[in-house]
């Protein structure tokens, strides 16, 4: 967390001004919130947030203000802290009573304030009260009842702390894949704009596409004289929160939101997923997010070694290495060396025999492979399928031309249907599925029968109208129908033999997720049996680092499903691709795909810009495996229609 790196900035340069106006900014607020963790006095609290805010906002230039001893004058900047901030900024010293306060301060106080919902103010109290300095302590009284009895907190309160805990926990573990991808690409095209960078390739697990990302690693090439001038230019870039280690070819740094350009917002959430992944301080907690990152600077010749190496995944890795032994051949992150010309050289002194690389592709050429993409590197079998030439041609974002279940504000959707297939075709998409909520989804707005058709025979006006006029675009028409107990589908049956498709989707999260295993999979299959029933939606439930789906043999479940499929009849597996779901995950999709089971990516938007989750979805059907003839959505919109009347 953001809040959890309170260090005091270092002197800029050799000259003065030795700070920014922003870096004064903040160093106000921070020593304003340790003096509040301190339990300091009101008024001096105040002073250094008024100040801070004031700088923030303000449109003068602080330094001038500085020199002509202007400073003084400006409202909401006192004597002392306008004579305080002079001093820093010309001689590059904070004041010695604020960098005792972060010194002073325990570190488990500063973390707790990223706990939703803790203030300084509660946490100080919380000290003062039973001593308590680390998240860990504070978890433990409040686990022993010691909270709810102190005035101005109680029962409720102490709960939401304990919540609180737990969601800051799972959150700082892992971050999901759309927003580690934000901070590293927008952290990779920092660097790759630096003078003298060759390039700068996000690698590690971000690369790889996993659904959740742990640090970002960035592998950056340039000729080893620039390498001392990019690391400086590296840590001077906006969005480190803090540095962890930083050398000329190795940097250990923590970046926040700060790192954008625009200001950090989340986009639309619908209720069921916002609910699951922390509720209203769920943005508080996103905004306030932070991400490691590891970056390597390496010289061109190596980087193609070094970026497949940090790319892994590690168990990919060894198996490579493996390979390479077999060949005589040793492997490192510097480079593939003969055994027999490098004796006990080992490392950047054995690389130096390397056989070259230009590409990554040269690594695997040199092995007797093809080249591997790496989202398959997870030693899954590429490593063999990539000796016998038989990887597979993976699906491509321009491959999809078309999505089957997406919301329209006939539930819970922003958009009318008329934007939505705008906005679908705009993205040069031949087709759009529509499937809103049935009723039973009082959350969602779930739409009546009647509404339902009547969206119906608007959406057959529509691809008459298109049809006549040569536009090649259609609607098609579904419903995300709730599985009801006993496995039964939302809407009567005369109803659902009206629509060209059905998702059938698992909403009733409390009761699935108290069932077994076994009771799921029975109920999962007899959905499967109704004979309307096109498409399992979000097979698991699962909402990444929200809550876990409720338990299921999907295994079986994919067999179940497969039998129709053999029959002739159709019976399709969504890959939710929302970042919050990736549901069905990357395993399974090789597993569908091996089964016969077709799958359909699908956005599940709520909004206009929603379809563009569809990447997301891509790229964890490559991450499984999937080639364009695996999903339907690759199909022409005569096809989807023709495949969809099975
Ligand atoms: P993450 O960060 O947990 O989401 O996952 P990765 O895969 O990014 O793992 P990370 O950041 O620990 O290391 C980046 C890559 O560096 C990893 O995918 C493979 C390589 N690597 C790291 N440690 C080892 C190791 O001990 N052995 C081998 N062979 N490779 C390693
Ligand atoms: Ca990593
Ligand atoms: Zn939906």
């Amino acid at each position: 967390m953001a809040q959890s790196t309170f260090t005091l900035p270092k002197p800029r340069g050799d000259a003065a001004p030795y700070f920014s106006r922003n870096q004064v900014s903040k160093v106000l607020h921070q020593v304003g919130v340790l003096l509040e963790l301190d339990g300091a006095n009101v008024f001096r609290i105040r002073s250094y947030q008024n100040g801070s805010r004031t700088l923030g906002t303000m449109n003068q230039d602080l330094w001038e203000l500085v020199q002509t001893k202007e400073l003084i004058n400006i409202k909401g900047i006192g004597k002392g802290l306008a004579s305080a901030i002079s001093e820093a900024m010309s001689t590059g010293l904070w004041p010695e009573d604020w960098v005792r306060l972060h010194e002073d301060t325990a570190p488990g106080l500063i973390e707790m304030l990223g706990i939703p919902g803790m203030g300084p103010k509660k946490i100080q109290r919380l000290n003062q009260e039973f001593g308590v300095e680390s998240i860990a302590e504070l978890k433990e009284v409040a686990e022993d009842g010691k909270i709810a009895p102190l005035s101005g907190f109680g029962a409720k309160s102490q709960q939401k702390i304990l919540d609180g805990i737990e969601l800051l926990a799972r959150f700082r573990s892992r971050r999901r894949l759309d927003i580690g991808l934000m901070y590293g690409l927008a952290f990779e095209s920092r660097i790759s704009e630096i003078k003298n960078v060759k390039s700068a390739t996000l690698a590690g697990s971000a690369r790889r596409r996993k659904s959740t990302i742990g640090d970002l690693d960035i592998v950056v090439s340039a000729e080893s004289e620039h390498h001392a001038q990019i690391s400086k230019e590296v840590l001077s870039l906006p969005g480190i929160a803090d540095v962890k280690g930083a050398g000329d070819s190795k940097i250990s740094l923590i970046l926040d939101t700060s790192l954008f350009m625009e200001e950090f917002t989340v986009g639309h959430i619908d209720k069921n997923v916002l609910d699951a992944i922390g509720g209203a301080e769920y943005e508080q907690l996103e905004s306030g997010g932070t991400i490691d990152a590891q970056i390597r600077i390496v010289e061109p010749h190596v980087e193609p070694f070094t970026l497949a190496y940090f790319t892994g995944s590690k168990e990919h890795n060894i198996v490579m290495r493996q390979k390479a032994i077999e060949k005589g051949l040793t492997l490192s992150e510097w480079g593939l060396s003969p055994q027999d010309k490098i004796g006990d050289l080992k490392g950047e002194a054995a690389a130096k025999f390397s056989l070259p690389a230009v590409e990554e592709s040269d690594i695997y050429k040199h092995l007797g492979m093809e080249y591997v993409e790496p989202e398959l590197r997870e030693d899954l079998g590429e490593i063999s399928a990539a000796q016998s030439g038989l990887l597979p041609n993976l699906i491509t974002l321009n491959q999809i031309k078309g999505s089957l279940h997406n919301h329209t504000t006939l539930s819970d959707g922003e958009a009318s249907l008329e934007e939505m297939a705008h906005a679908a075709r705009g993205m040069g998409w031949e087709w759009l599925g529509i499937a809103d909520h049935s009723p039973t989804l009082k959350i969602a707005n779930g739409a009546s029968a009647d509404d339902l058709l009547e969206q119906g025979a608007k959406i057959k006006r529509y691809n008459s109208e298109w049809e006549e006029q040569g536009v090649d675009f259609r609607l098609i028409h579904g419903v995300e129908s709730d599985i009801l107990a006993g496995g039964k589908l939302d809407h009567p049956d005369e109803v659902l033999e009206q629509l060209d498709y059905v998702v059938a989707s698992v909403h009733a999260m409390t009761k699935w997720r108290a069932r077994s295993e076994f009771e799921n999979t029975e109920e999962m299959c007899k959905v499967i049996d109704h004979p309307s029933t096109t498409i399992l939606g979000h097979p698991t439930g699962r909402i990444l680092q929200g809550r876990d789906g409720y338990e299921i043999d999907l295994q079986a479940v994919l067999e179940h499903m497969a039998d129709y499929n053999a029959n002739g009849k159709l019976k399709a597996v969504e890959l939710n691709a929302s970042p919050y779901r990736l549901d069905l995950d990357w395993k399974f999709c090789k597993r569908a795909k091996d089964l016969g089971v077709p799958v359909i990516i699908n956005p599940d938007a709520h909004s206009i810009s929603g379809l563009n989750d569809i990447r997301f979805g891509v790229m964890n059907a490559r991450k499984g495996w999937l080639e364009s003839s695996d999903v339907l959505n690759s199909l022409d919109h005569n096809e989807i229609f023709e495949i969809l009347a099975k």
